[in-house]
């Protein structure tokens, strides 16, 4: 074993090697306090003066973070943020956890991921492990992160070590977190990974070594491919449910009773969020560049893209059995978040359902206990902002021609809709738990049936 990389394996044995996290988002602060807690003194960078501020006073910005254990960490020594992006040089350790969006045109963006190559390059020197977190195509470590690392003249694998391990942070979780996440991780070289999983298995649970960078970044990308191919697969079951008269929630419900071989996901709005609607892009675009189409990706993407189109059409065809035209309607928004309880509107299909209806003329309203505001920042397409979230009243529910329940927040009060409302169309399938006066429209078109009647099987009596 080279004396770099025993080296190297000494720092991380007895905790003194230091540690550098790039980007204190989501991802690299729960990063940061459970690399802290694993006793190394880490150093985030960030380039958002108020969050090096913040996580300086122990002030936690991201909501799986505690200011408690933060400014624990903080006070303890263990824990600091900087700006200065020349004290890359103090850590032996450095994870990049910058974002990696999409451009206009649904390609990939490196451009966070090159500046901090760019900045690691700078401070490259002997001894360092580099490991890349953002979720990005196969192939980028190797073909973008390291030539911007070889203009150090070091040798990846033999002075420095440079891996991907990508991040399994699913906000809001509060059974999976950071530590107890099975970490993948794949080296540039076998030494890489080796190095990499040497260090990591101080900081989570389980590690996951797999053959190469390439394959960690593809085991990403598939893990939140999967899971956008099946939830257009659900949608489609919406659509199939429309035309054959039959409630999709039941079918899914009573689907999901299979216990093997079957995983459940539900019909809604659209896919929103910062990872499932991007990540299945990044590879769908690195196969085109190898002559590939990846069909699965672009079918399913339509399907899911077409939703906000598709329920704004049932919202029309509810508001026609009642001689009325989307012209001119008072329509209410229920939740408007990309999901449940969270308070991110990133690609949330409400505002595309919301674009719609305005453009046909409806005159839009919305409530959304985590969304105050839809501010006016400039690429928002909707008319009348700034939009704040109205209060849920009696009076406004029955001054509403149609309610549309896009997020299902759990503190909205449903009962409340169901015996206020004229008209719900529910792409969630919330309101069947809650019977009313309204005439309740489902994703699949029909009135829905009540979840009673839709309820968990009946064990039979075992047969003599
Ligand atoms: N959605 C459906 N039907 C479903 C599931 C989701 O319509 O059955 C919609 C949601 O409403 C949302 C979008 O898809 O608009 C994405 O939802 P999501 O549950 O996938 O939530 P995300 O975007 O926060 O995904 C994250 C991902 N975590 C990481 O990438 C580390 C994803 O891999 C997780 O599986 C997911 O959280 C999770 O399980 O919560």
């Amino acid at each position: 074993m080279s004396a770099v990389r025993s080296n190297f394996l000494h720092q991380v044995e007895d905790r003194t090697a230091s540690v550098g996290i790039i980007g204190l988002g989501y991802v690299g602060l729960p990063l940061a306090v459970e690399v802290a807690r694993s006793g190394y003194r880490t150093l985030g960078f960030d380039v958002n003066e108020q969050v090096v501020e913040g996580v300086n006073a122990g002030e936690s910005h991201i909501q799986d973070v505690s200011s408690q254990v933060l400014s624990a960490f903080v006070g303890e020594g263990l824990l600091q943020a900087t700006t200065d992006l020349s004290r890359l040089a103090e850590c032996d350790v450095i994870s990049i956890c910058v974002p990696t969006p999409l451009n206009k045109t649904k390609e990939p963006d490196l451009s966070y991921v090159v500046a901090a190559a760019h900045a690691v390059m700078h401070a490259l020197r002997r001894g360092q492990l580099v490991i890349l977190e953002s979720t990005t195509y196969p192939g980028t470590t190797r073909e973008v992160v390291l030539p911007i690392l070889d203009q150090s003249e070091l040798r990846v694998g033999e002075d420095f070590f440079l891996c991907f391990s990508p991040e399994r942070v699913d906000p809001g979780n509060h059974v999976w977190h950071t530590r107890n996440t099975p970490k993948v991780m794949g080296g540039i070289t076998p030494a890489c990974g080796e190095v990499g999983v040497a260090f990591y298995e101080k900081v989570f649970d389980t590690l996951v070594p797999v053959e190469s960078a390439e394959a960690a970044e593809l085991v990403k990308v598939y893990e939140n491919t999967f899971r956008m191919i099946n939830i257009a697969l659900a949608n489609e079951l919406a659509q199939a449910c429309e035309k054959l008269g039959l409630d999709v929630w039941g079918v899914v419900e009573a689907a999901a009773t299979k216990p093997f071989g079957f995983m459940k996901f539900t019909p809604g709005p659209g896919l929103g969020g910062h990872c499932i609607p991007l990540d299945p892009h990044y590879l769908s675009w690195k196969m085109r560049t190898l002559a590939f189409k990846t069909r699965m990706i672009e079918l399913a993407s339509e399907i899911n893209a077409e939703m906000p189109a598709y329920v704004v059409r049932k919202v029309a065809d509810a508001l026609n059995d009642e001689r009325k035209a989307v012209k001119g309607s008072r329509i209410l928004v229920l939740g408007i978040a990309y999901k449940r309880d969270i308070d991110d509107l990133r690609e949330s299909p409400a505002l595309e359902v919301i674009r719609l209806l305005q453009e046909k003329g409806a005159q839009l309203f919305y409530h959304d206990p985590f969304c105050p505001l839809i501010e006016d920042d400039g690429h928002t397409p909707l008319a009348g902002l700034p939009m704040h979230s109205a209060d849920l009243s009696d009076a406004l529910l029955q001054a509403m021609d149609a309610v549309v329940v896009v997020t299902d927040h759990t503190p909205v009060d449903y009962q409340r809709v169901a015996d206020s409302a004229r008209l719900v169309v529910d792409t969630r399938g919330v309101m069947r738990e809650y019977p009313g006066w309204a005439r309740v429209v489902g994703i699949s078109g029909q009135s829905q049936l009540p979840a009673a009647v839709a309820r968990a099987p009946v064990r039979l009596a075992a047969v003599k």
